[in-house]
């Protein structure tokens, strides 16, 4: 039986090196809830992926804080057995805010884990002990300054590139990259832009050799997704379409993609999607892992998830220099043959550096038992 006696949570900003341009808008800083448990045990840390608005998804920063002080927080030190075993039947009452929910789940499941010197990567049966990385790619002002960065980014060792577009930007400058670099793995995301009546930019797009095209269509569509599908060669992949293992098995059935995107942070944390990997790699659909501009905190939580075996794909687990000028945790670094290594400390194996989590840190509180 184990209680958890304190909830820390931390609202923390960072500057980001560059701007991240998506379809959805543009974000020059990082701001998300890092939450740190303390159990009778260990303390164990989870970072929400929420970000400063809700336009990826319907949960953002302030939401997140609200339902984890109001009722997902005070649900778990009521609890008198709070485990990875019970803590998603614990946050069960409330609906959604999967965000949310994952950085409890995954908080109580590191926790657990320190407690038994055991890493997240052995817990999940990960059989890598370094996981192939990609780079996602903002939308650019230009298609020079976009190839600039391509450049940059396959100097570094990245191993697989991930354009951005949205309609009116995307044909004409994923066909100039093609162009440039005929052999890369190549692939683009849309974040839901478009509709079925964008077939021409669809018909085009599949002549240009992608690795997938990333959820083009509706951000709770399957059935668009399925069609559109059964019309091109190109595989479609599903990022914010697959919320749960349920949506996945939903997908698979409809044949709405033939790859998954899978952030555990989306789903509801690492146990989800460890569910969302089982149902995948039971159809042989392959997956990789996506990121949601994480701190090291969730970069660490991501390179677990990846080095279990059906993530197949390079992860968006870059680098953290592709992201910050300084991480909360020790850098994670692109190896030159671009890999990154997988933490193999107790848990997740990292934890923030104090001195830069609290110059981070823009809002507080702690709740106790
Ligand atoms: O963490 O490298 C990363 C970012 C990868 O493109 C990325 N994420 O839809 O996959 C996606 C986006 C969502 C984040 S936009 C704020
Ligand atoms: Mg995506």
């Amino acid at each position: 039986m184990t209680r958890v006696r304190r909830i820390e949570l931390r609202l923390v900003g960072l500057p980001l090196v560059r701007p991240f341009r998506t379809s959805m808008g543009v974000s020059t800083r990082k701001e998300c809830v890092l939450v740190r448990v303390e159990t009778d045990e260990a303390e164990g840390w989870g970072e929400c992926v929420a970000d400063l608005e809700p336009d990826y998804s319907a949960e953002w920063n302030a939401s997140a804080w609200d339902v984890v002080t109001t009722f997902l927080g005070p649900a778990l030190l009521a609890a008198d057995d709070v485990s990875p075993a019970t803590v998603e039947r614990l946050l069960a009452p409330w609906r959604g805010n999967r965000m949310a929910k994952a950085t409890l789940v995954d908080a109580v499941l590191d926790a657990e884990l320190r407690a038994r010197g055991a890493s997240l990567a052995s817990m999940l049966g990960g059989d890598k002990d370094a996981v192939v990385c990609g780079v996602s790619v903002g939308i650019a002002d230009t298609t020079d300054a976009l190839r600039e960065q391509v450049d940059g980014y396959l100097a570094e060792g990245y191993r697989r590139i991930k354009l951005k577009i949205e309609p009116g930007v995307d044909v004409e400058r994923v066909a100039a990259i093609r162009k440039d670099h005929p052999e890369i793995l190549l692939s683009v995301d849309a974040n839901a832009a478009y509709s079925l009546a964008d077939e021409d930019v669809f018909r085009a797009l599949d002549d240009l050799g992608l690795l997938m095209i990333e959820q083009p269509l509706h951000h709770e569509d399957l059935v668009d997704h399925a069609t559109l599908q059964a019309r091109i060669s190109t595989a479609l992949c599903l990022d914010e379409s697959i919320r749960s293992a349920a949506d996945a098995s939903a997908a698979i059935e409809l044949g709405s993609c033939r790859i998954v995107n899978i952030k555990q942070g989306r789903v509801g944390g690492v146990l989800e999607a460890r569910r969302v990997h089982d149902v995948c790699a039971a159809a042989a659909m392959p997956v990789w892992c996506g990121g949601m501009l994480e701190t090291g905190v969730g970069r660490a939580t991501n390179l677990a998830l990846a080095s279990m075996p059906g993530f197949t794909l390079p992860n968006d687990t870059s680098a953290s220099s592709r992201y910050f000028p300084e991480d909360l945790t020790d850098p994670f670094v692109l190896e030159r043959d671009g890999t990154m290594r997988v933490p193999d400390g107790p848990g997740i194996g990292v934890t923030p550096d104090p001195a830069r989590l609290e110059a981070a840190t823009l809002r507080r509180e702690t709740l106790e038992l």
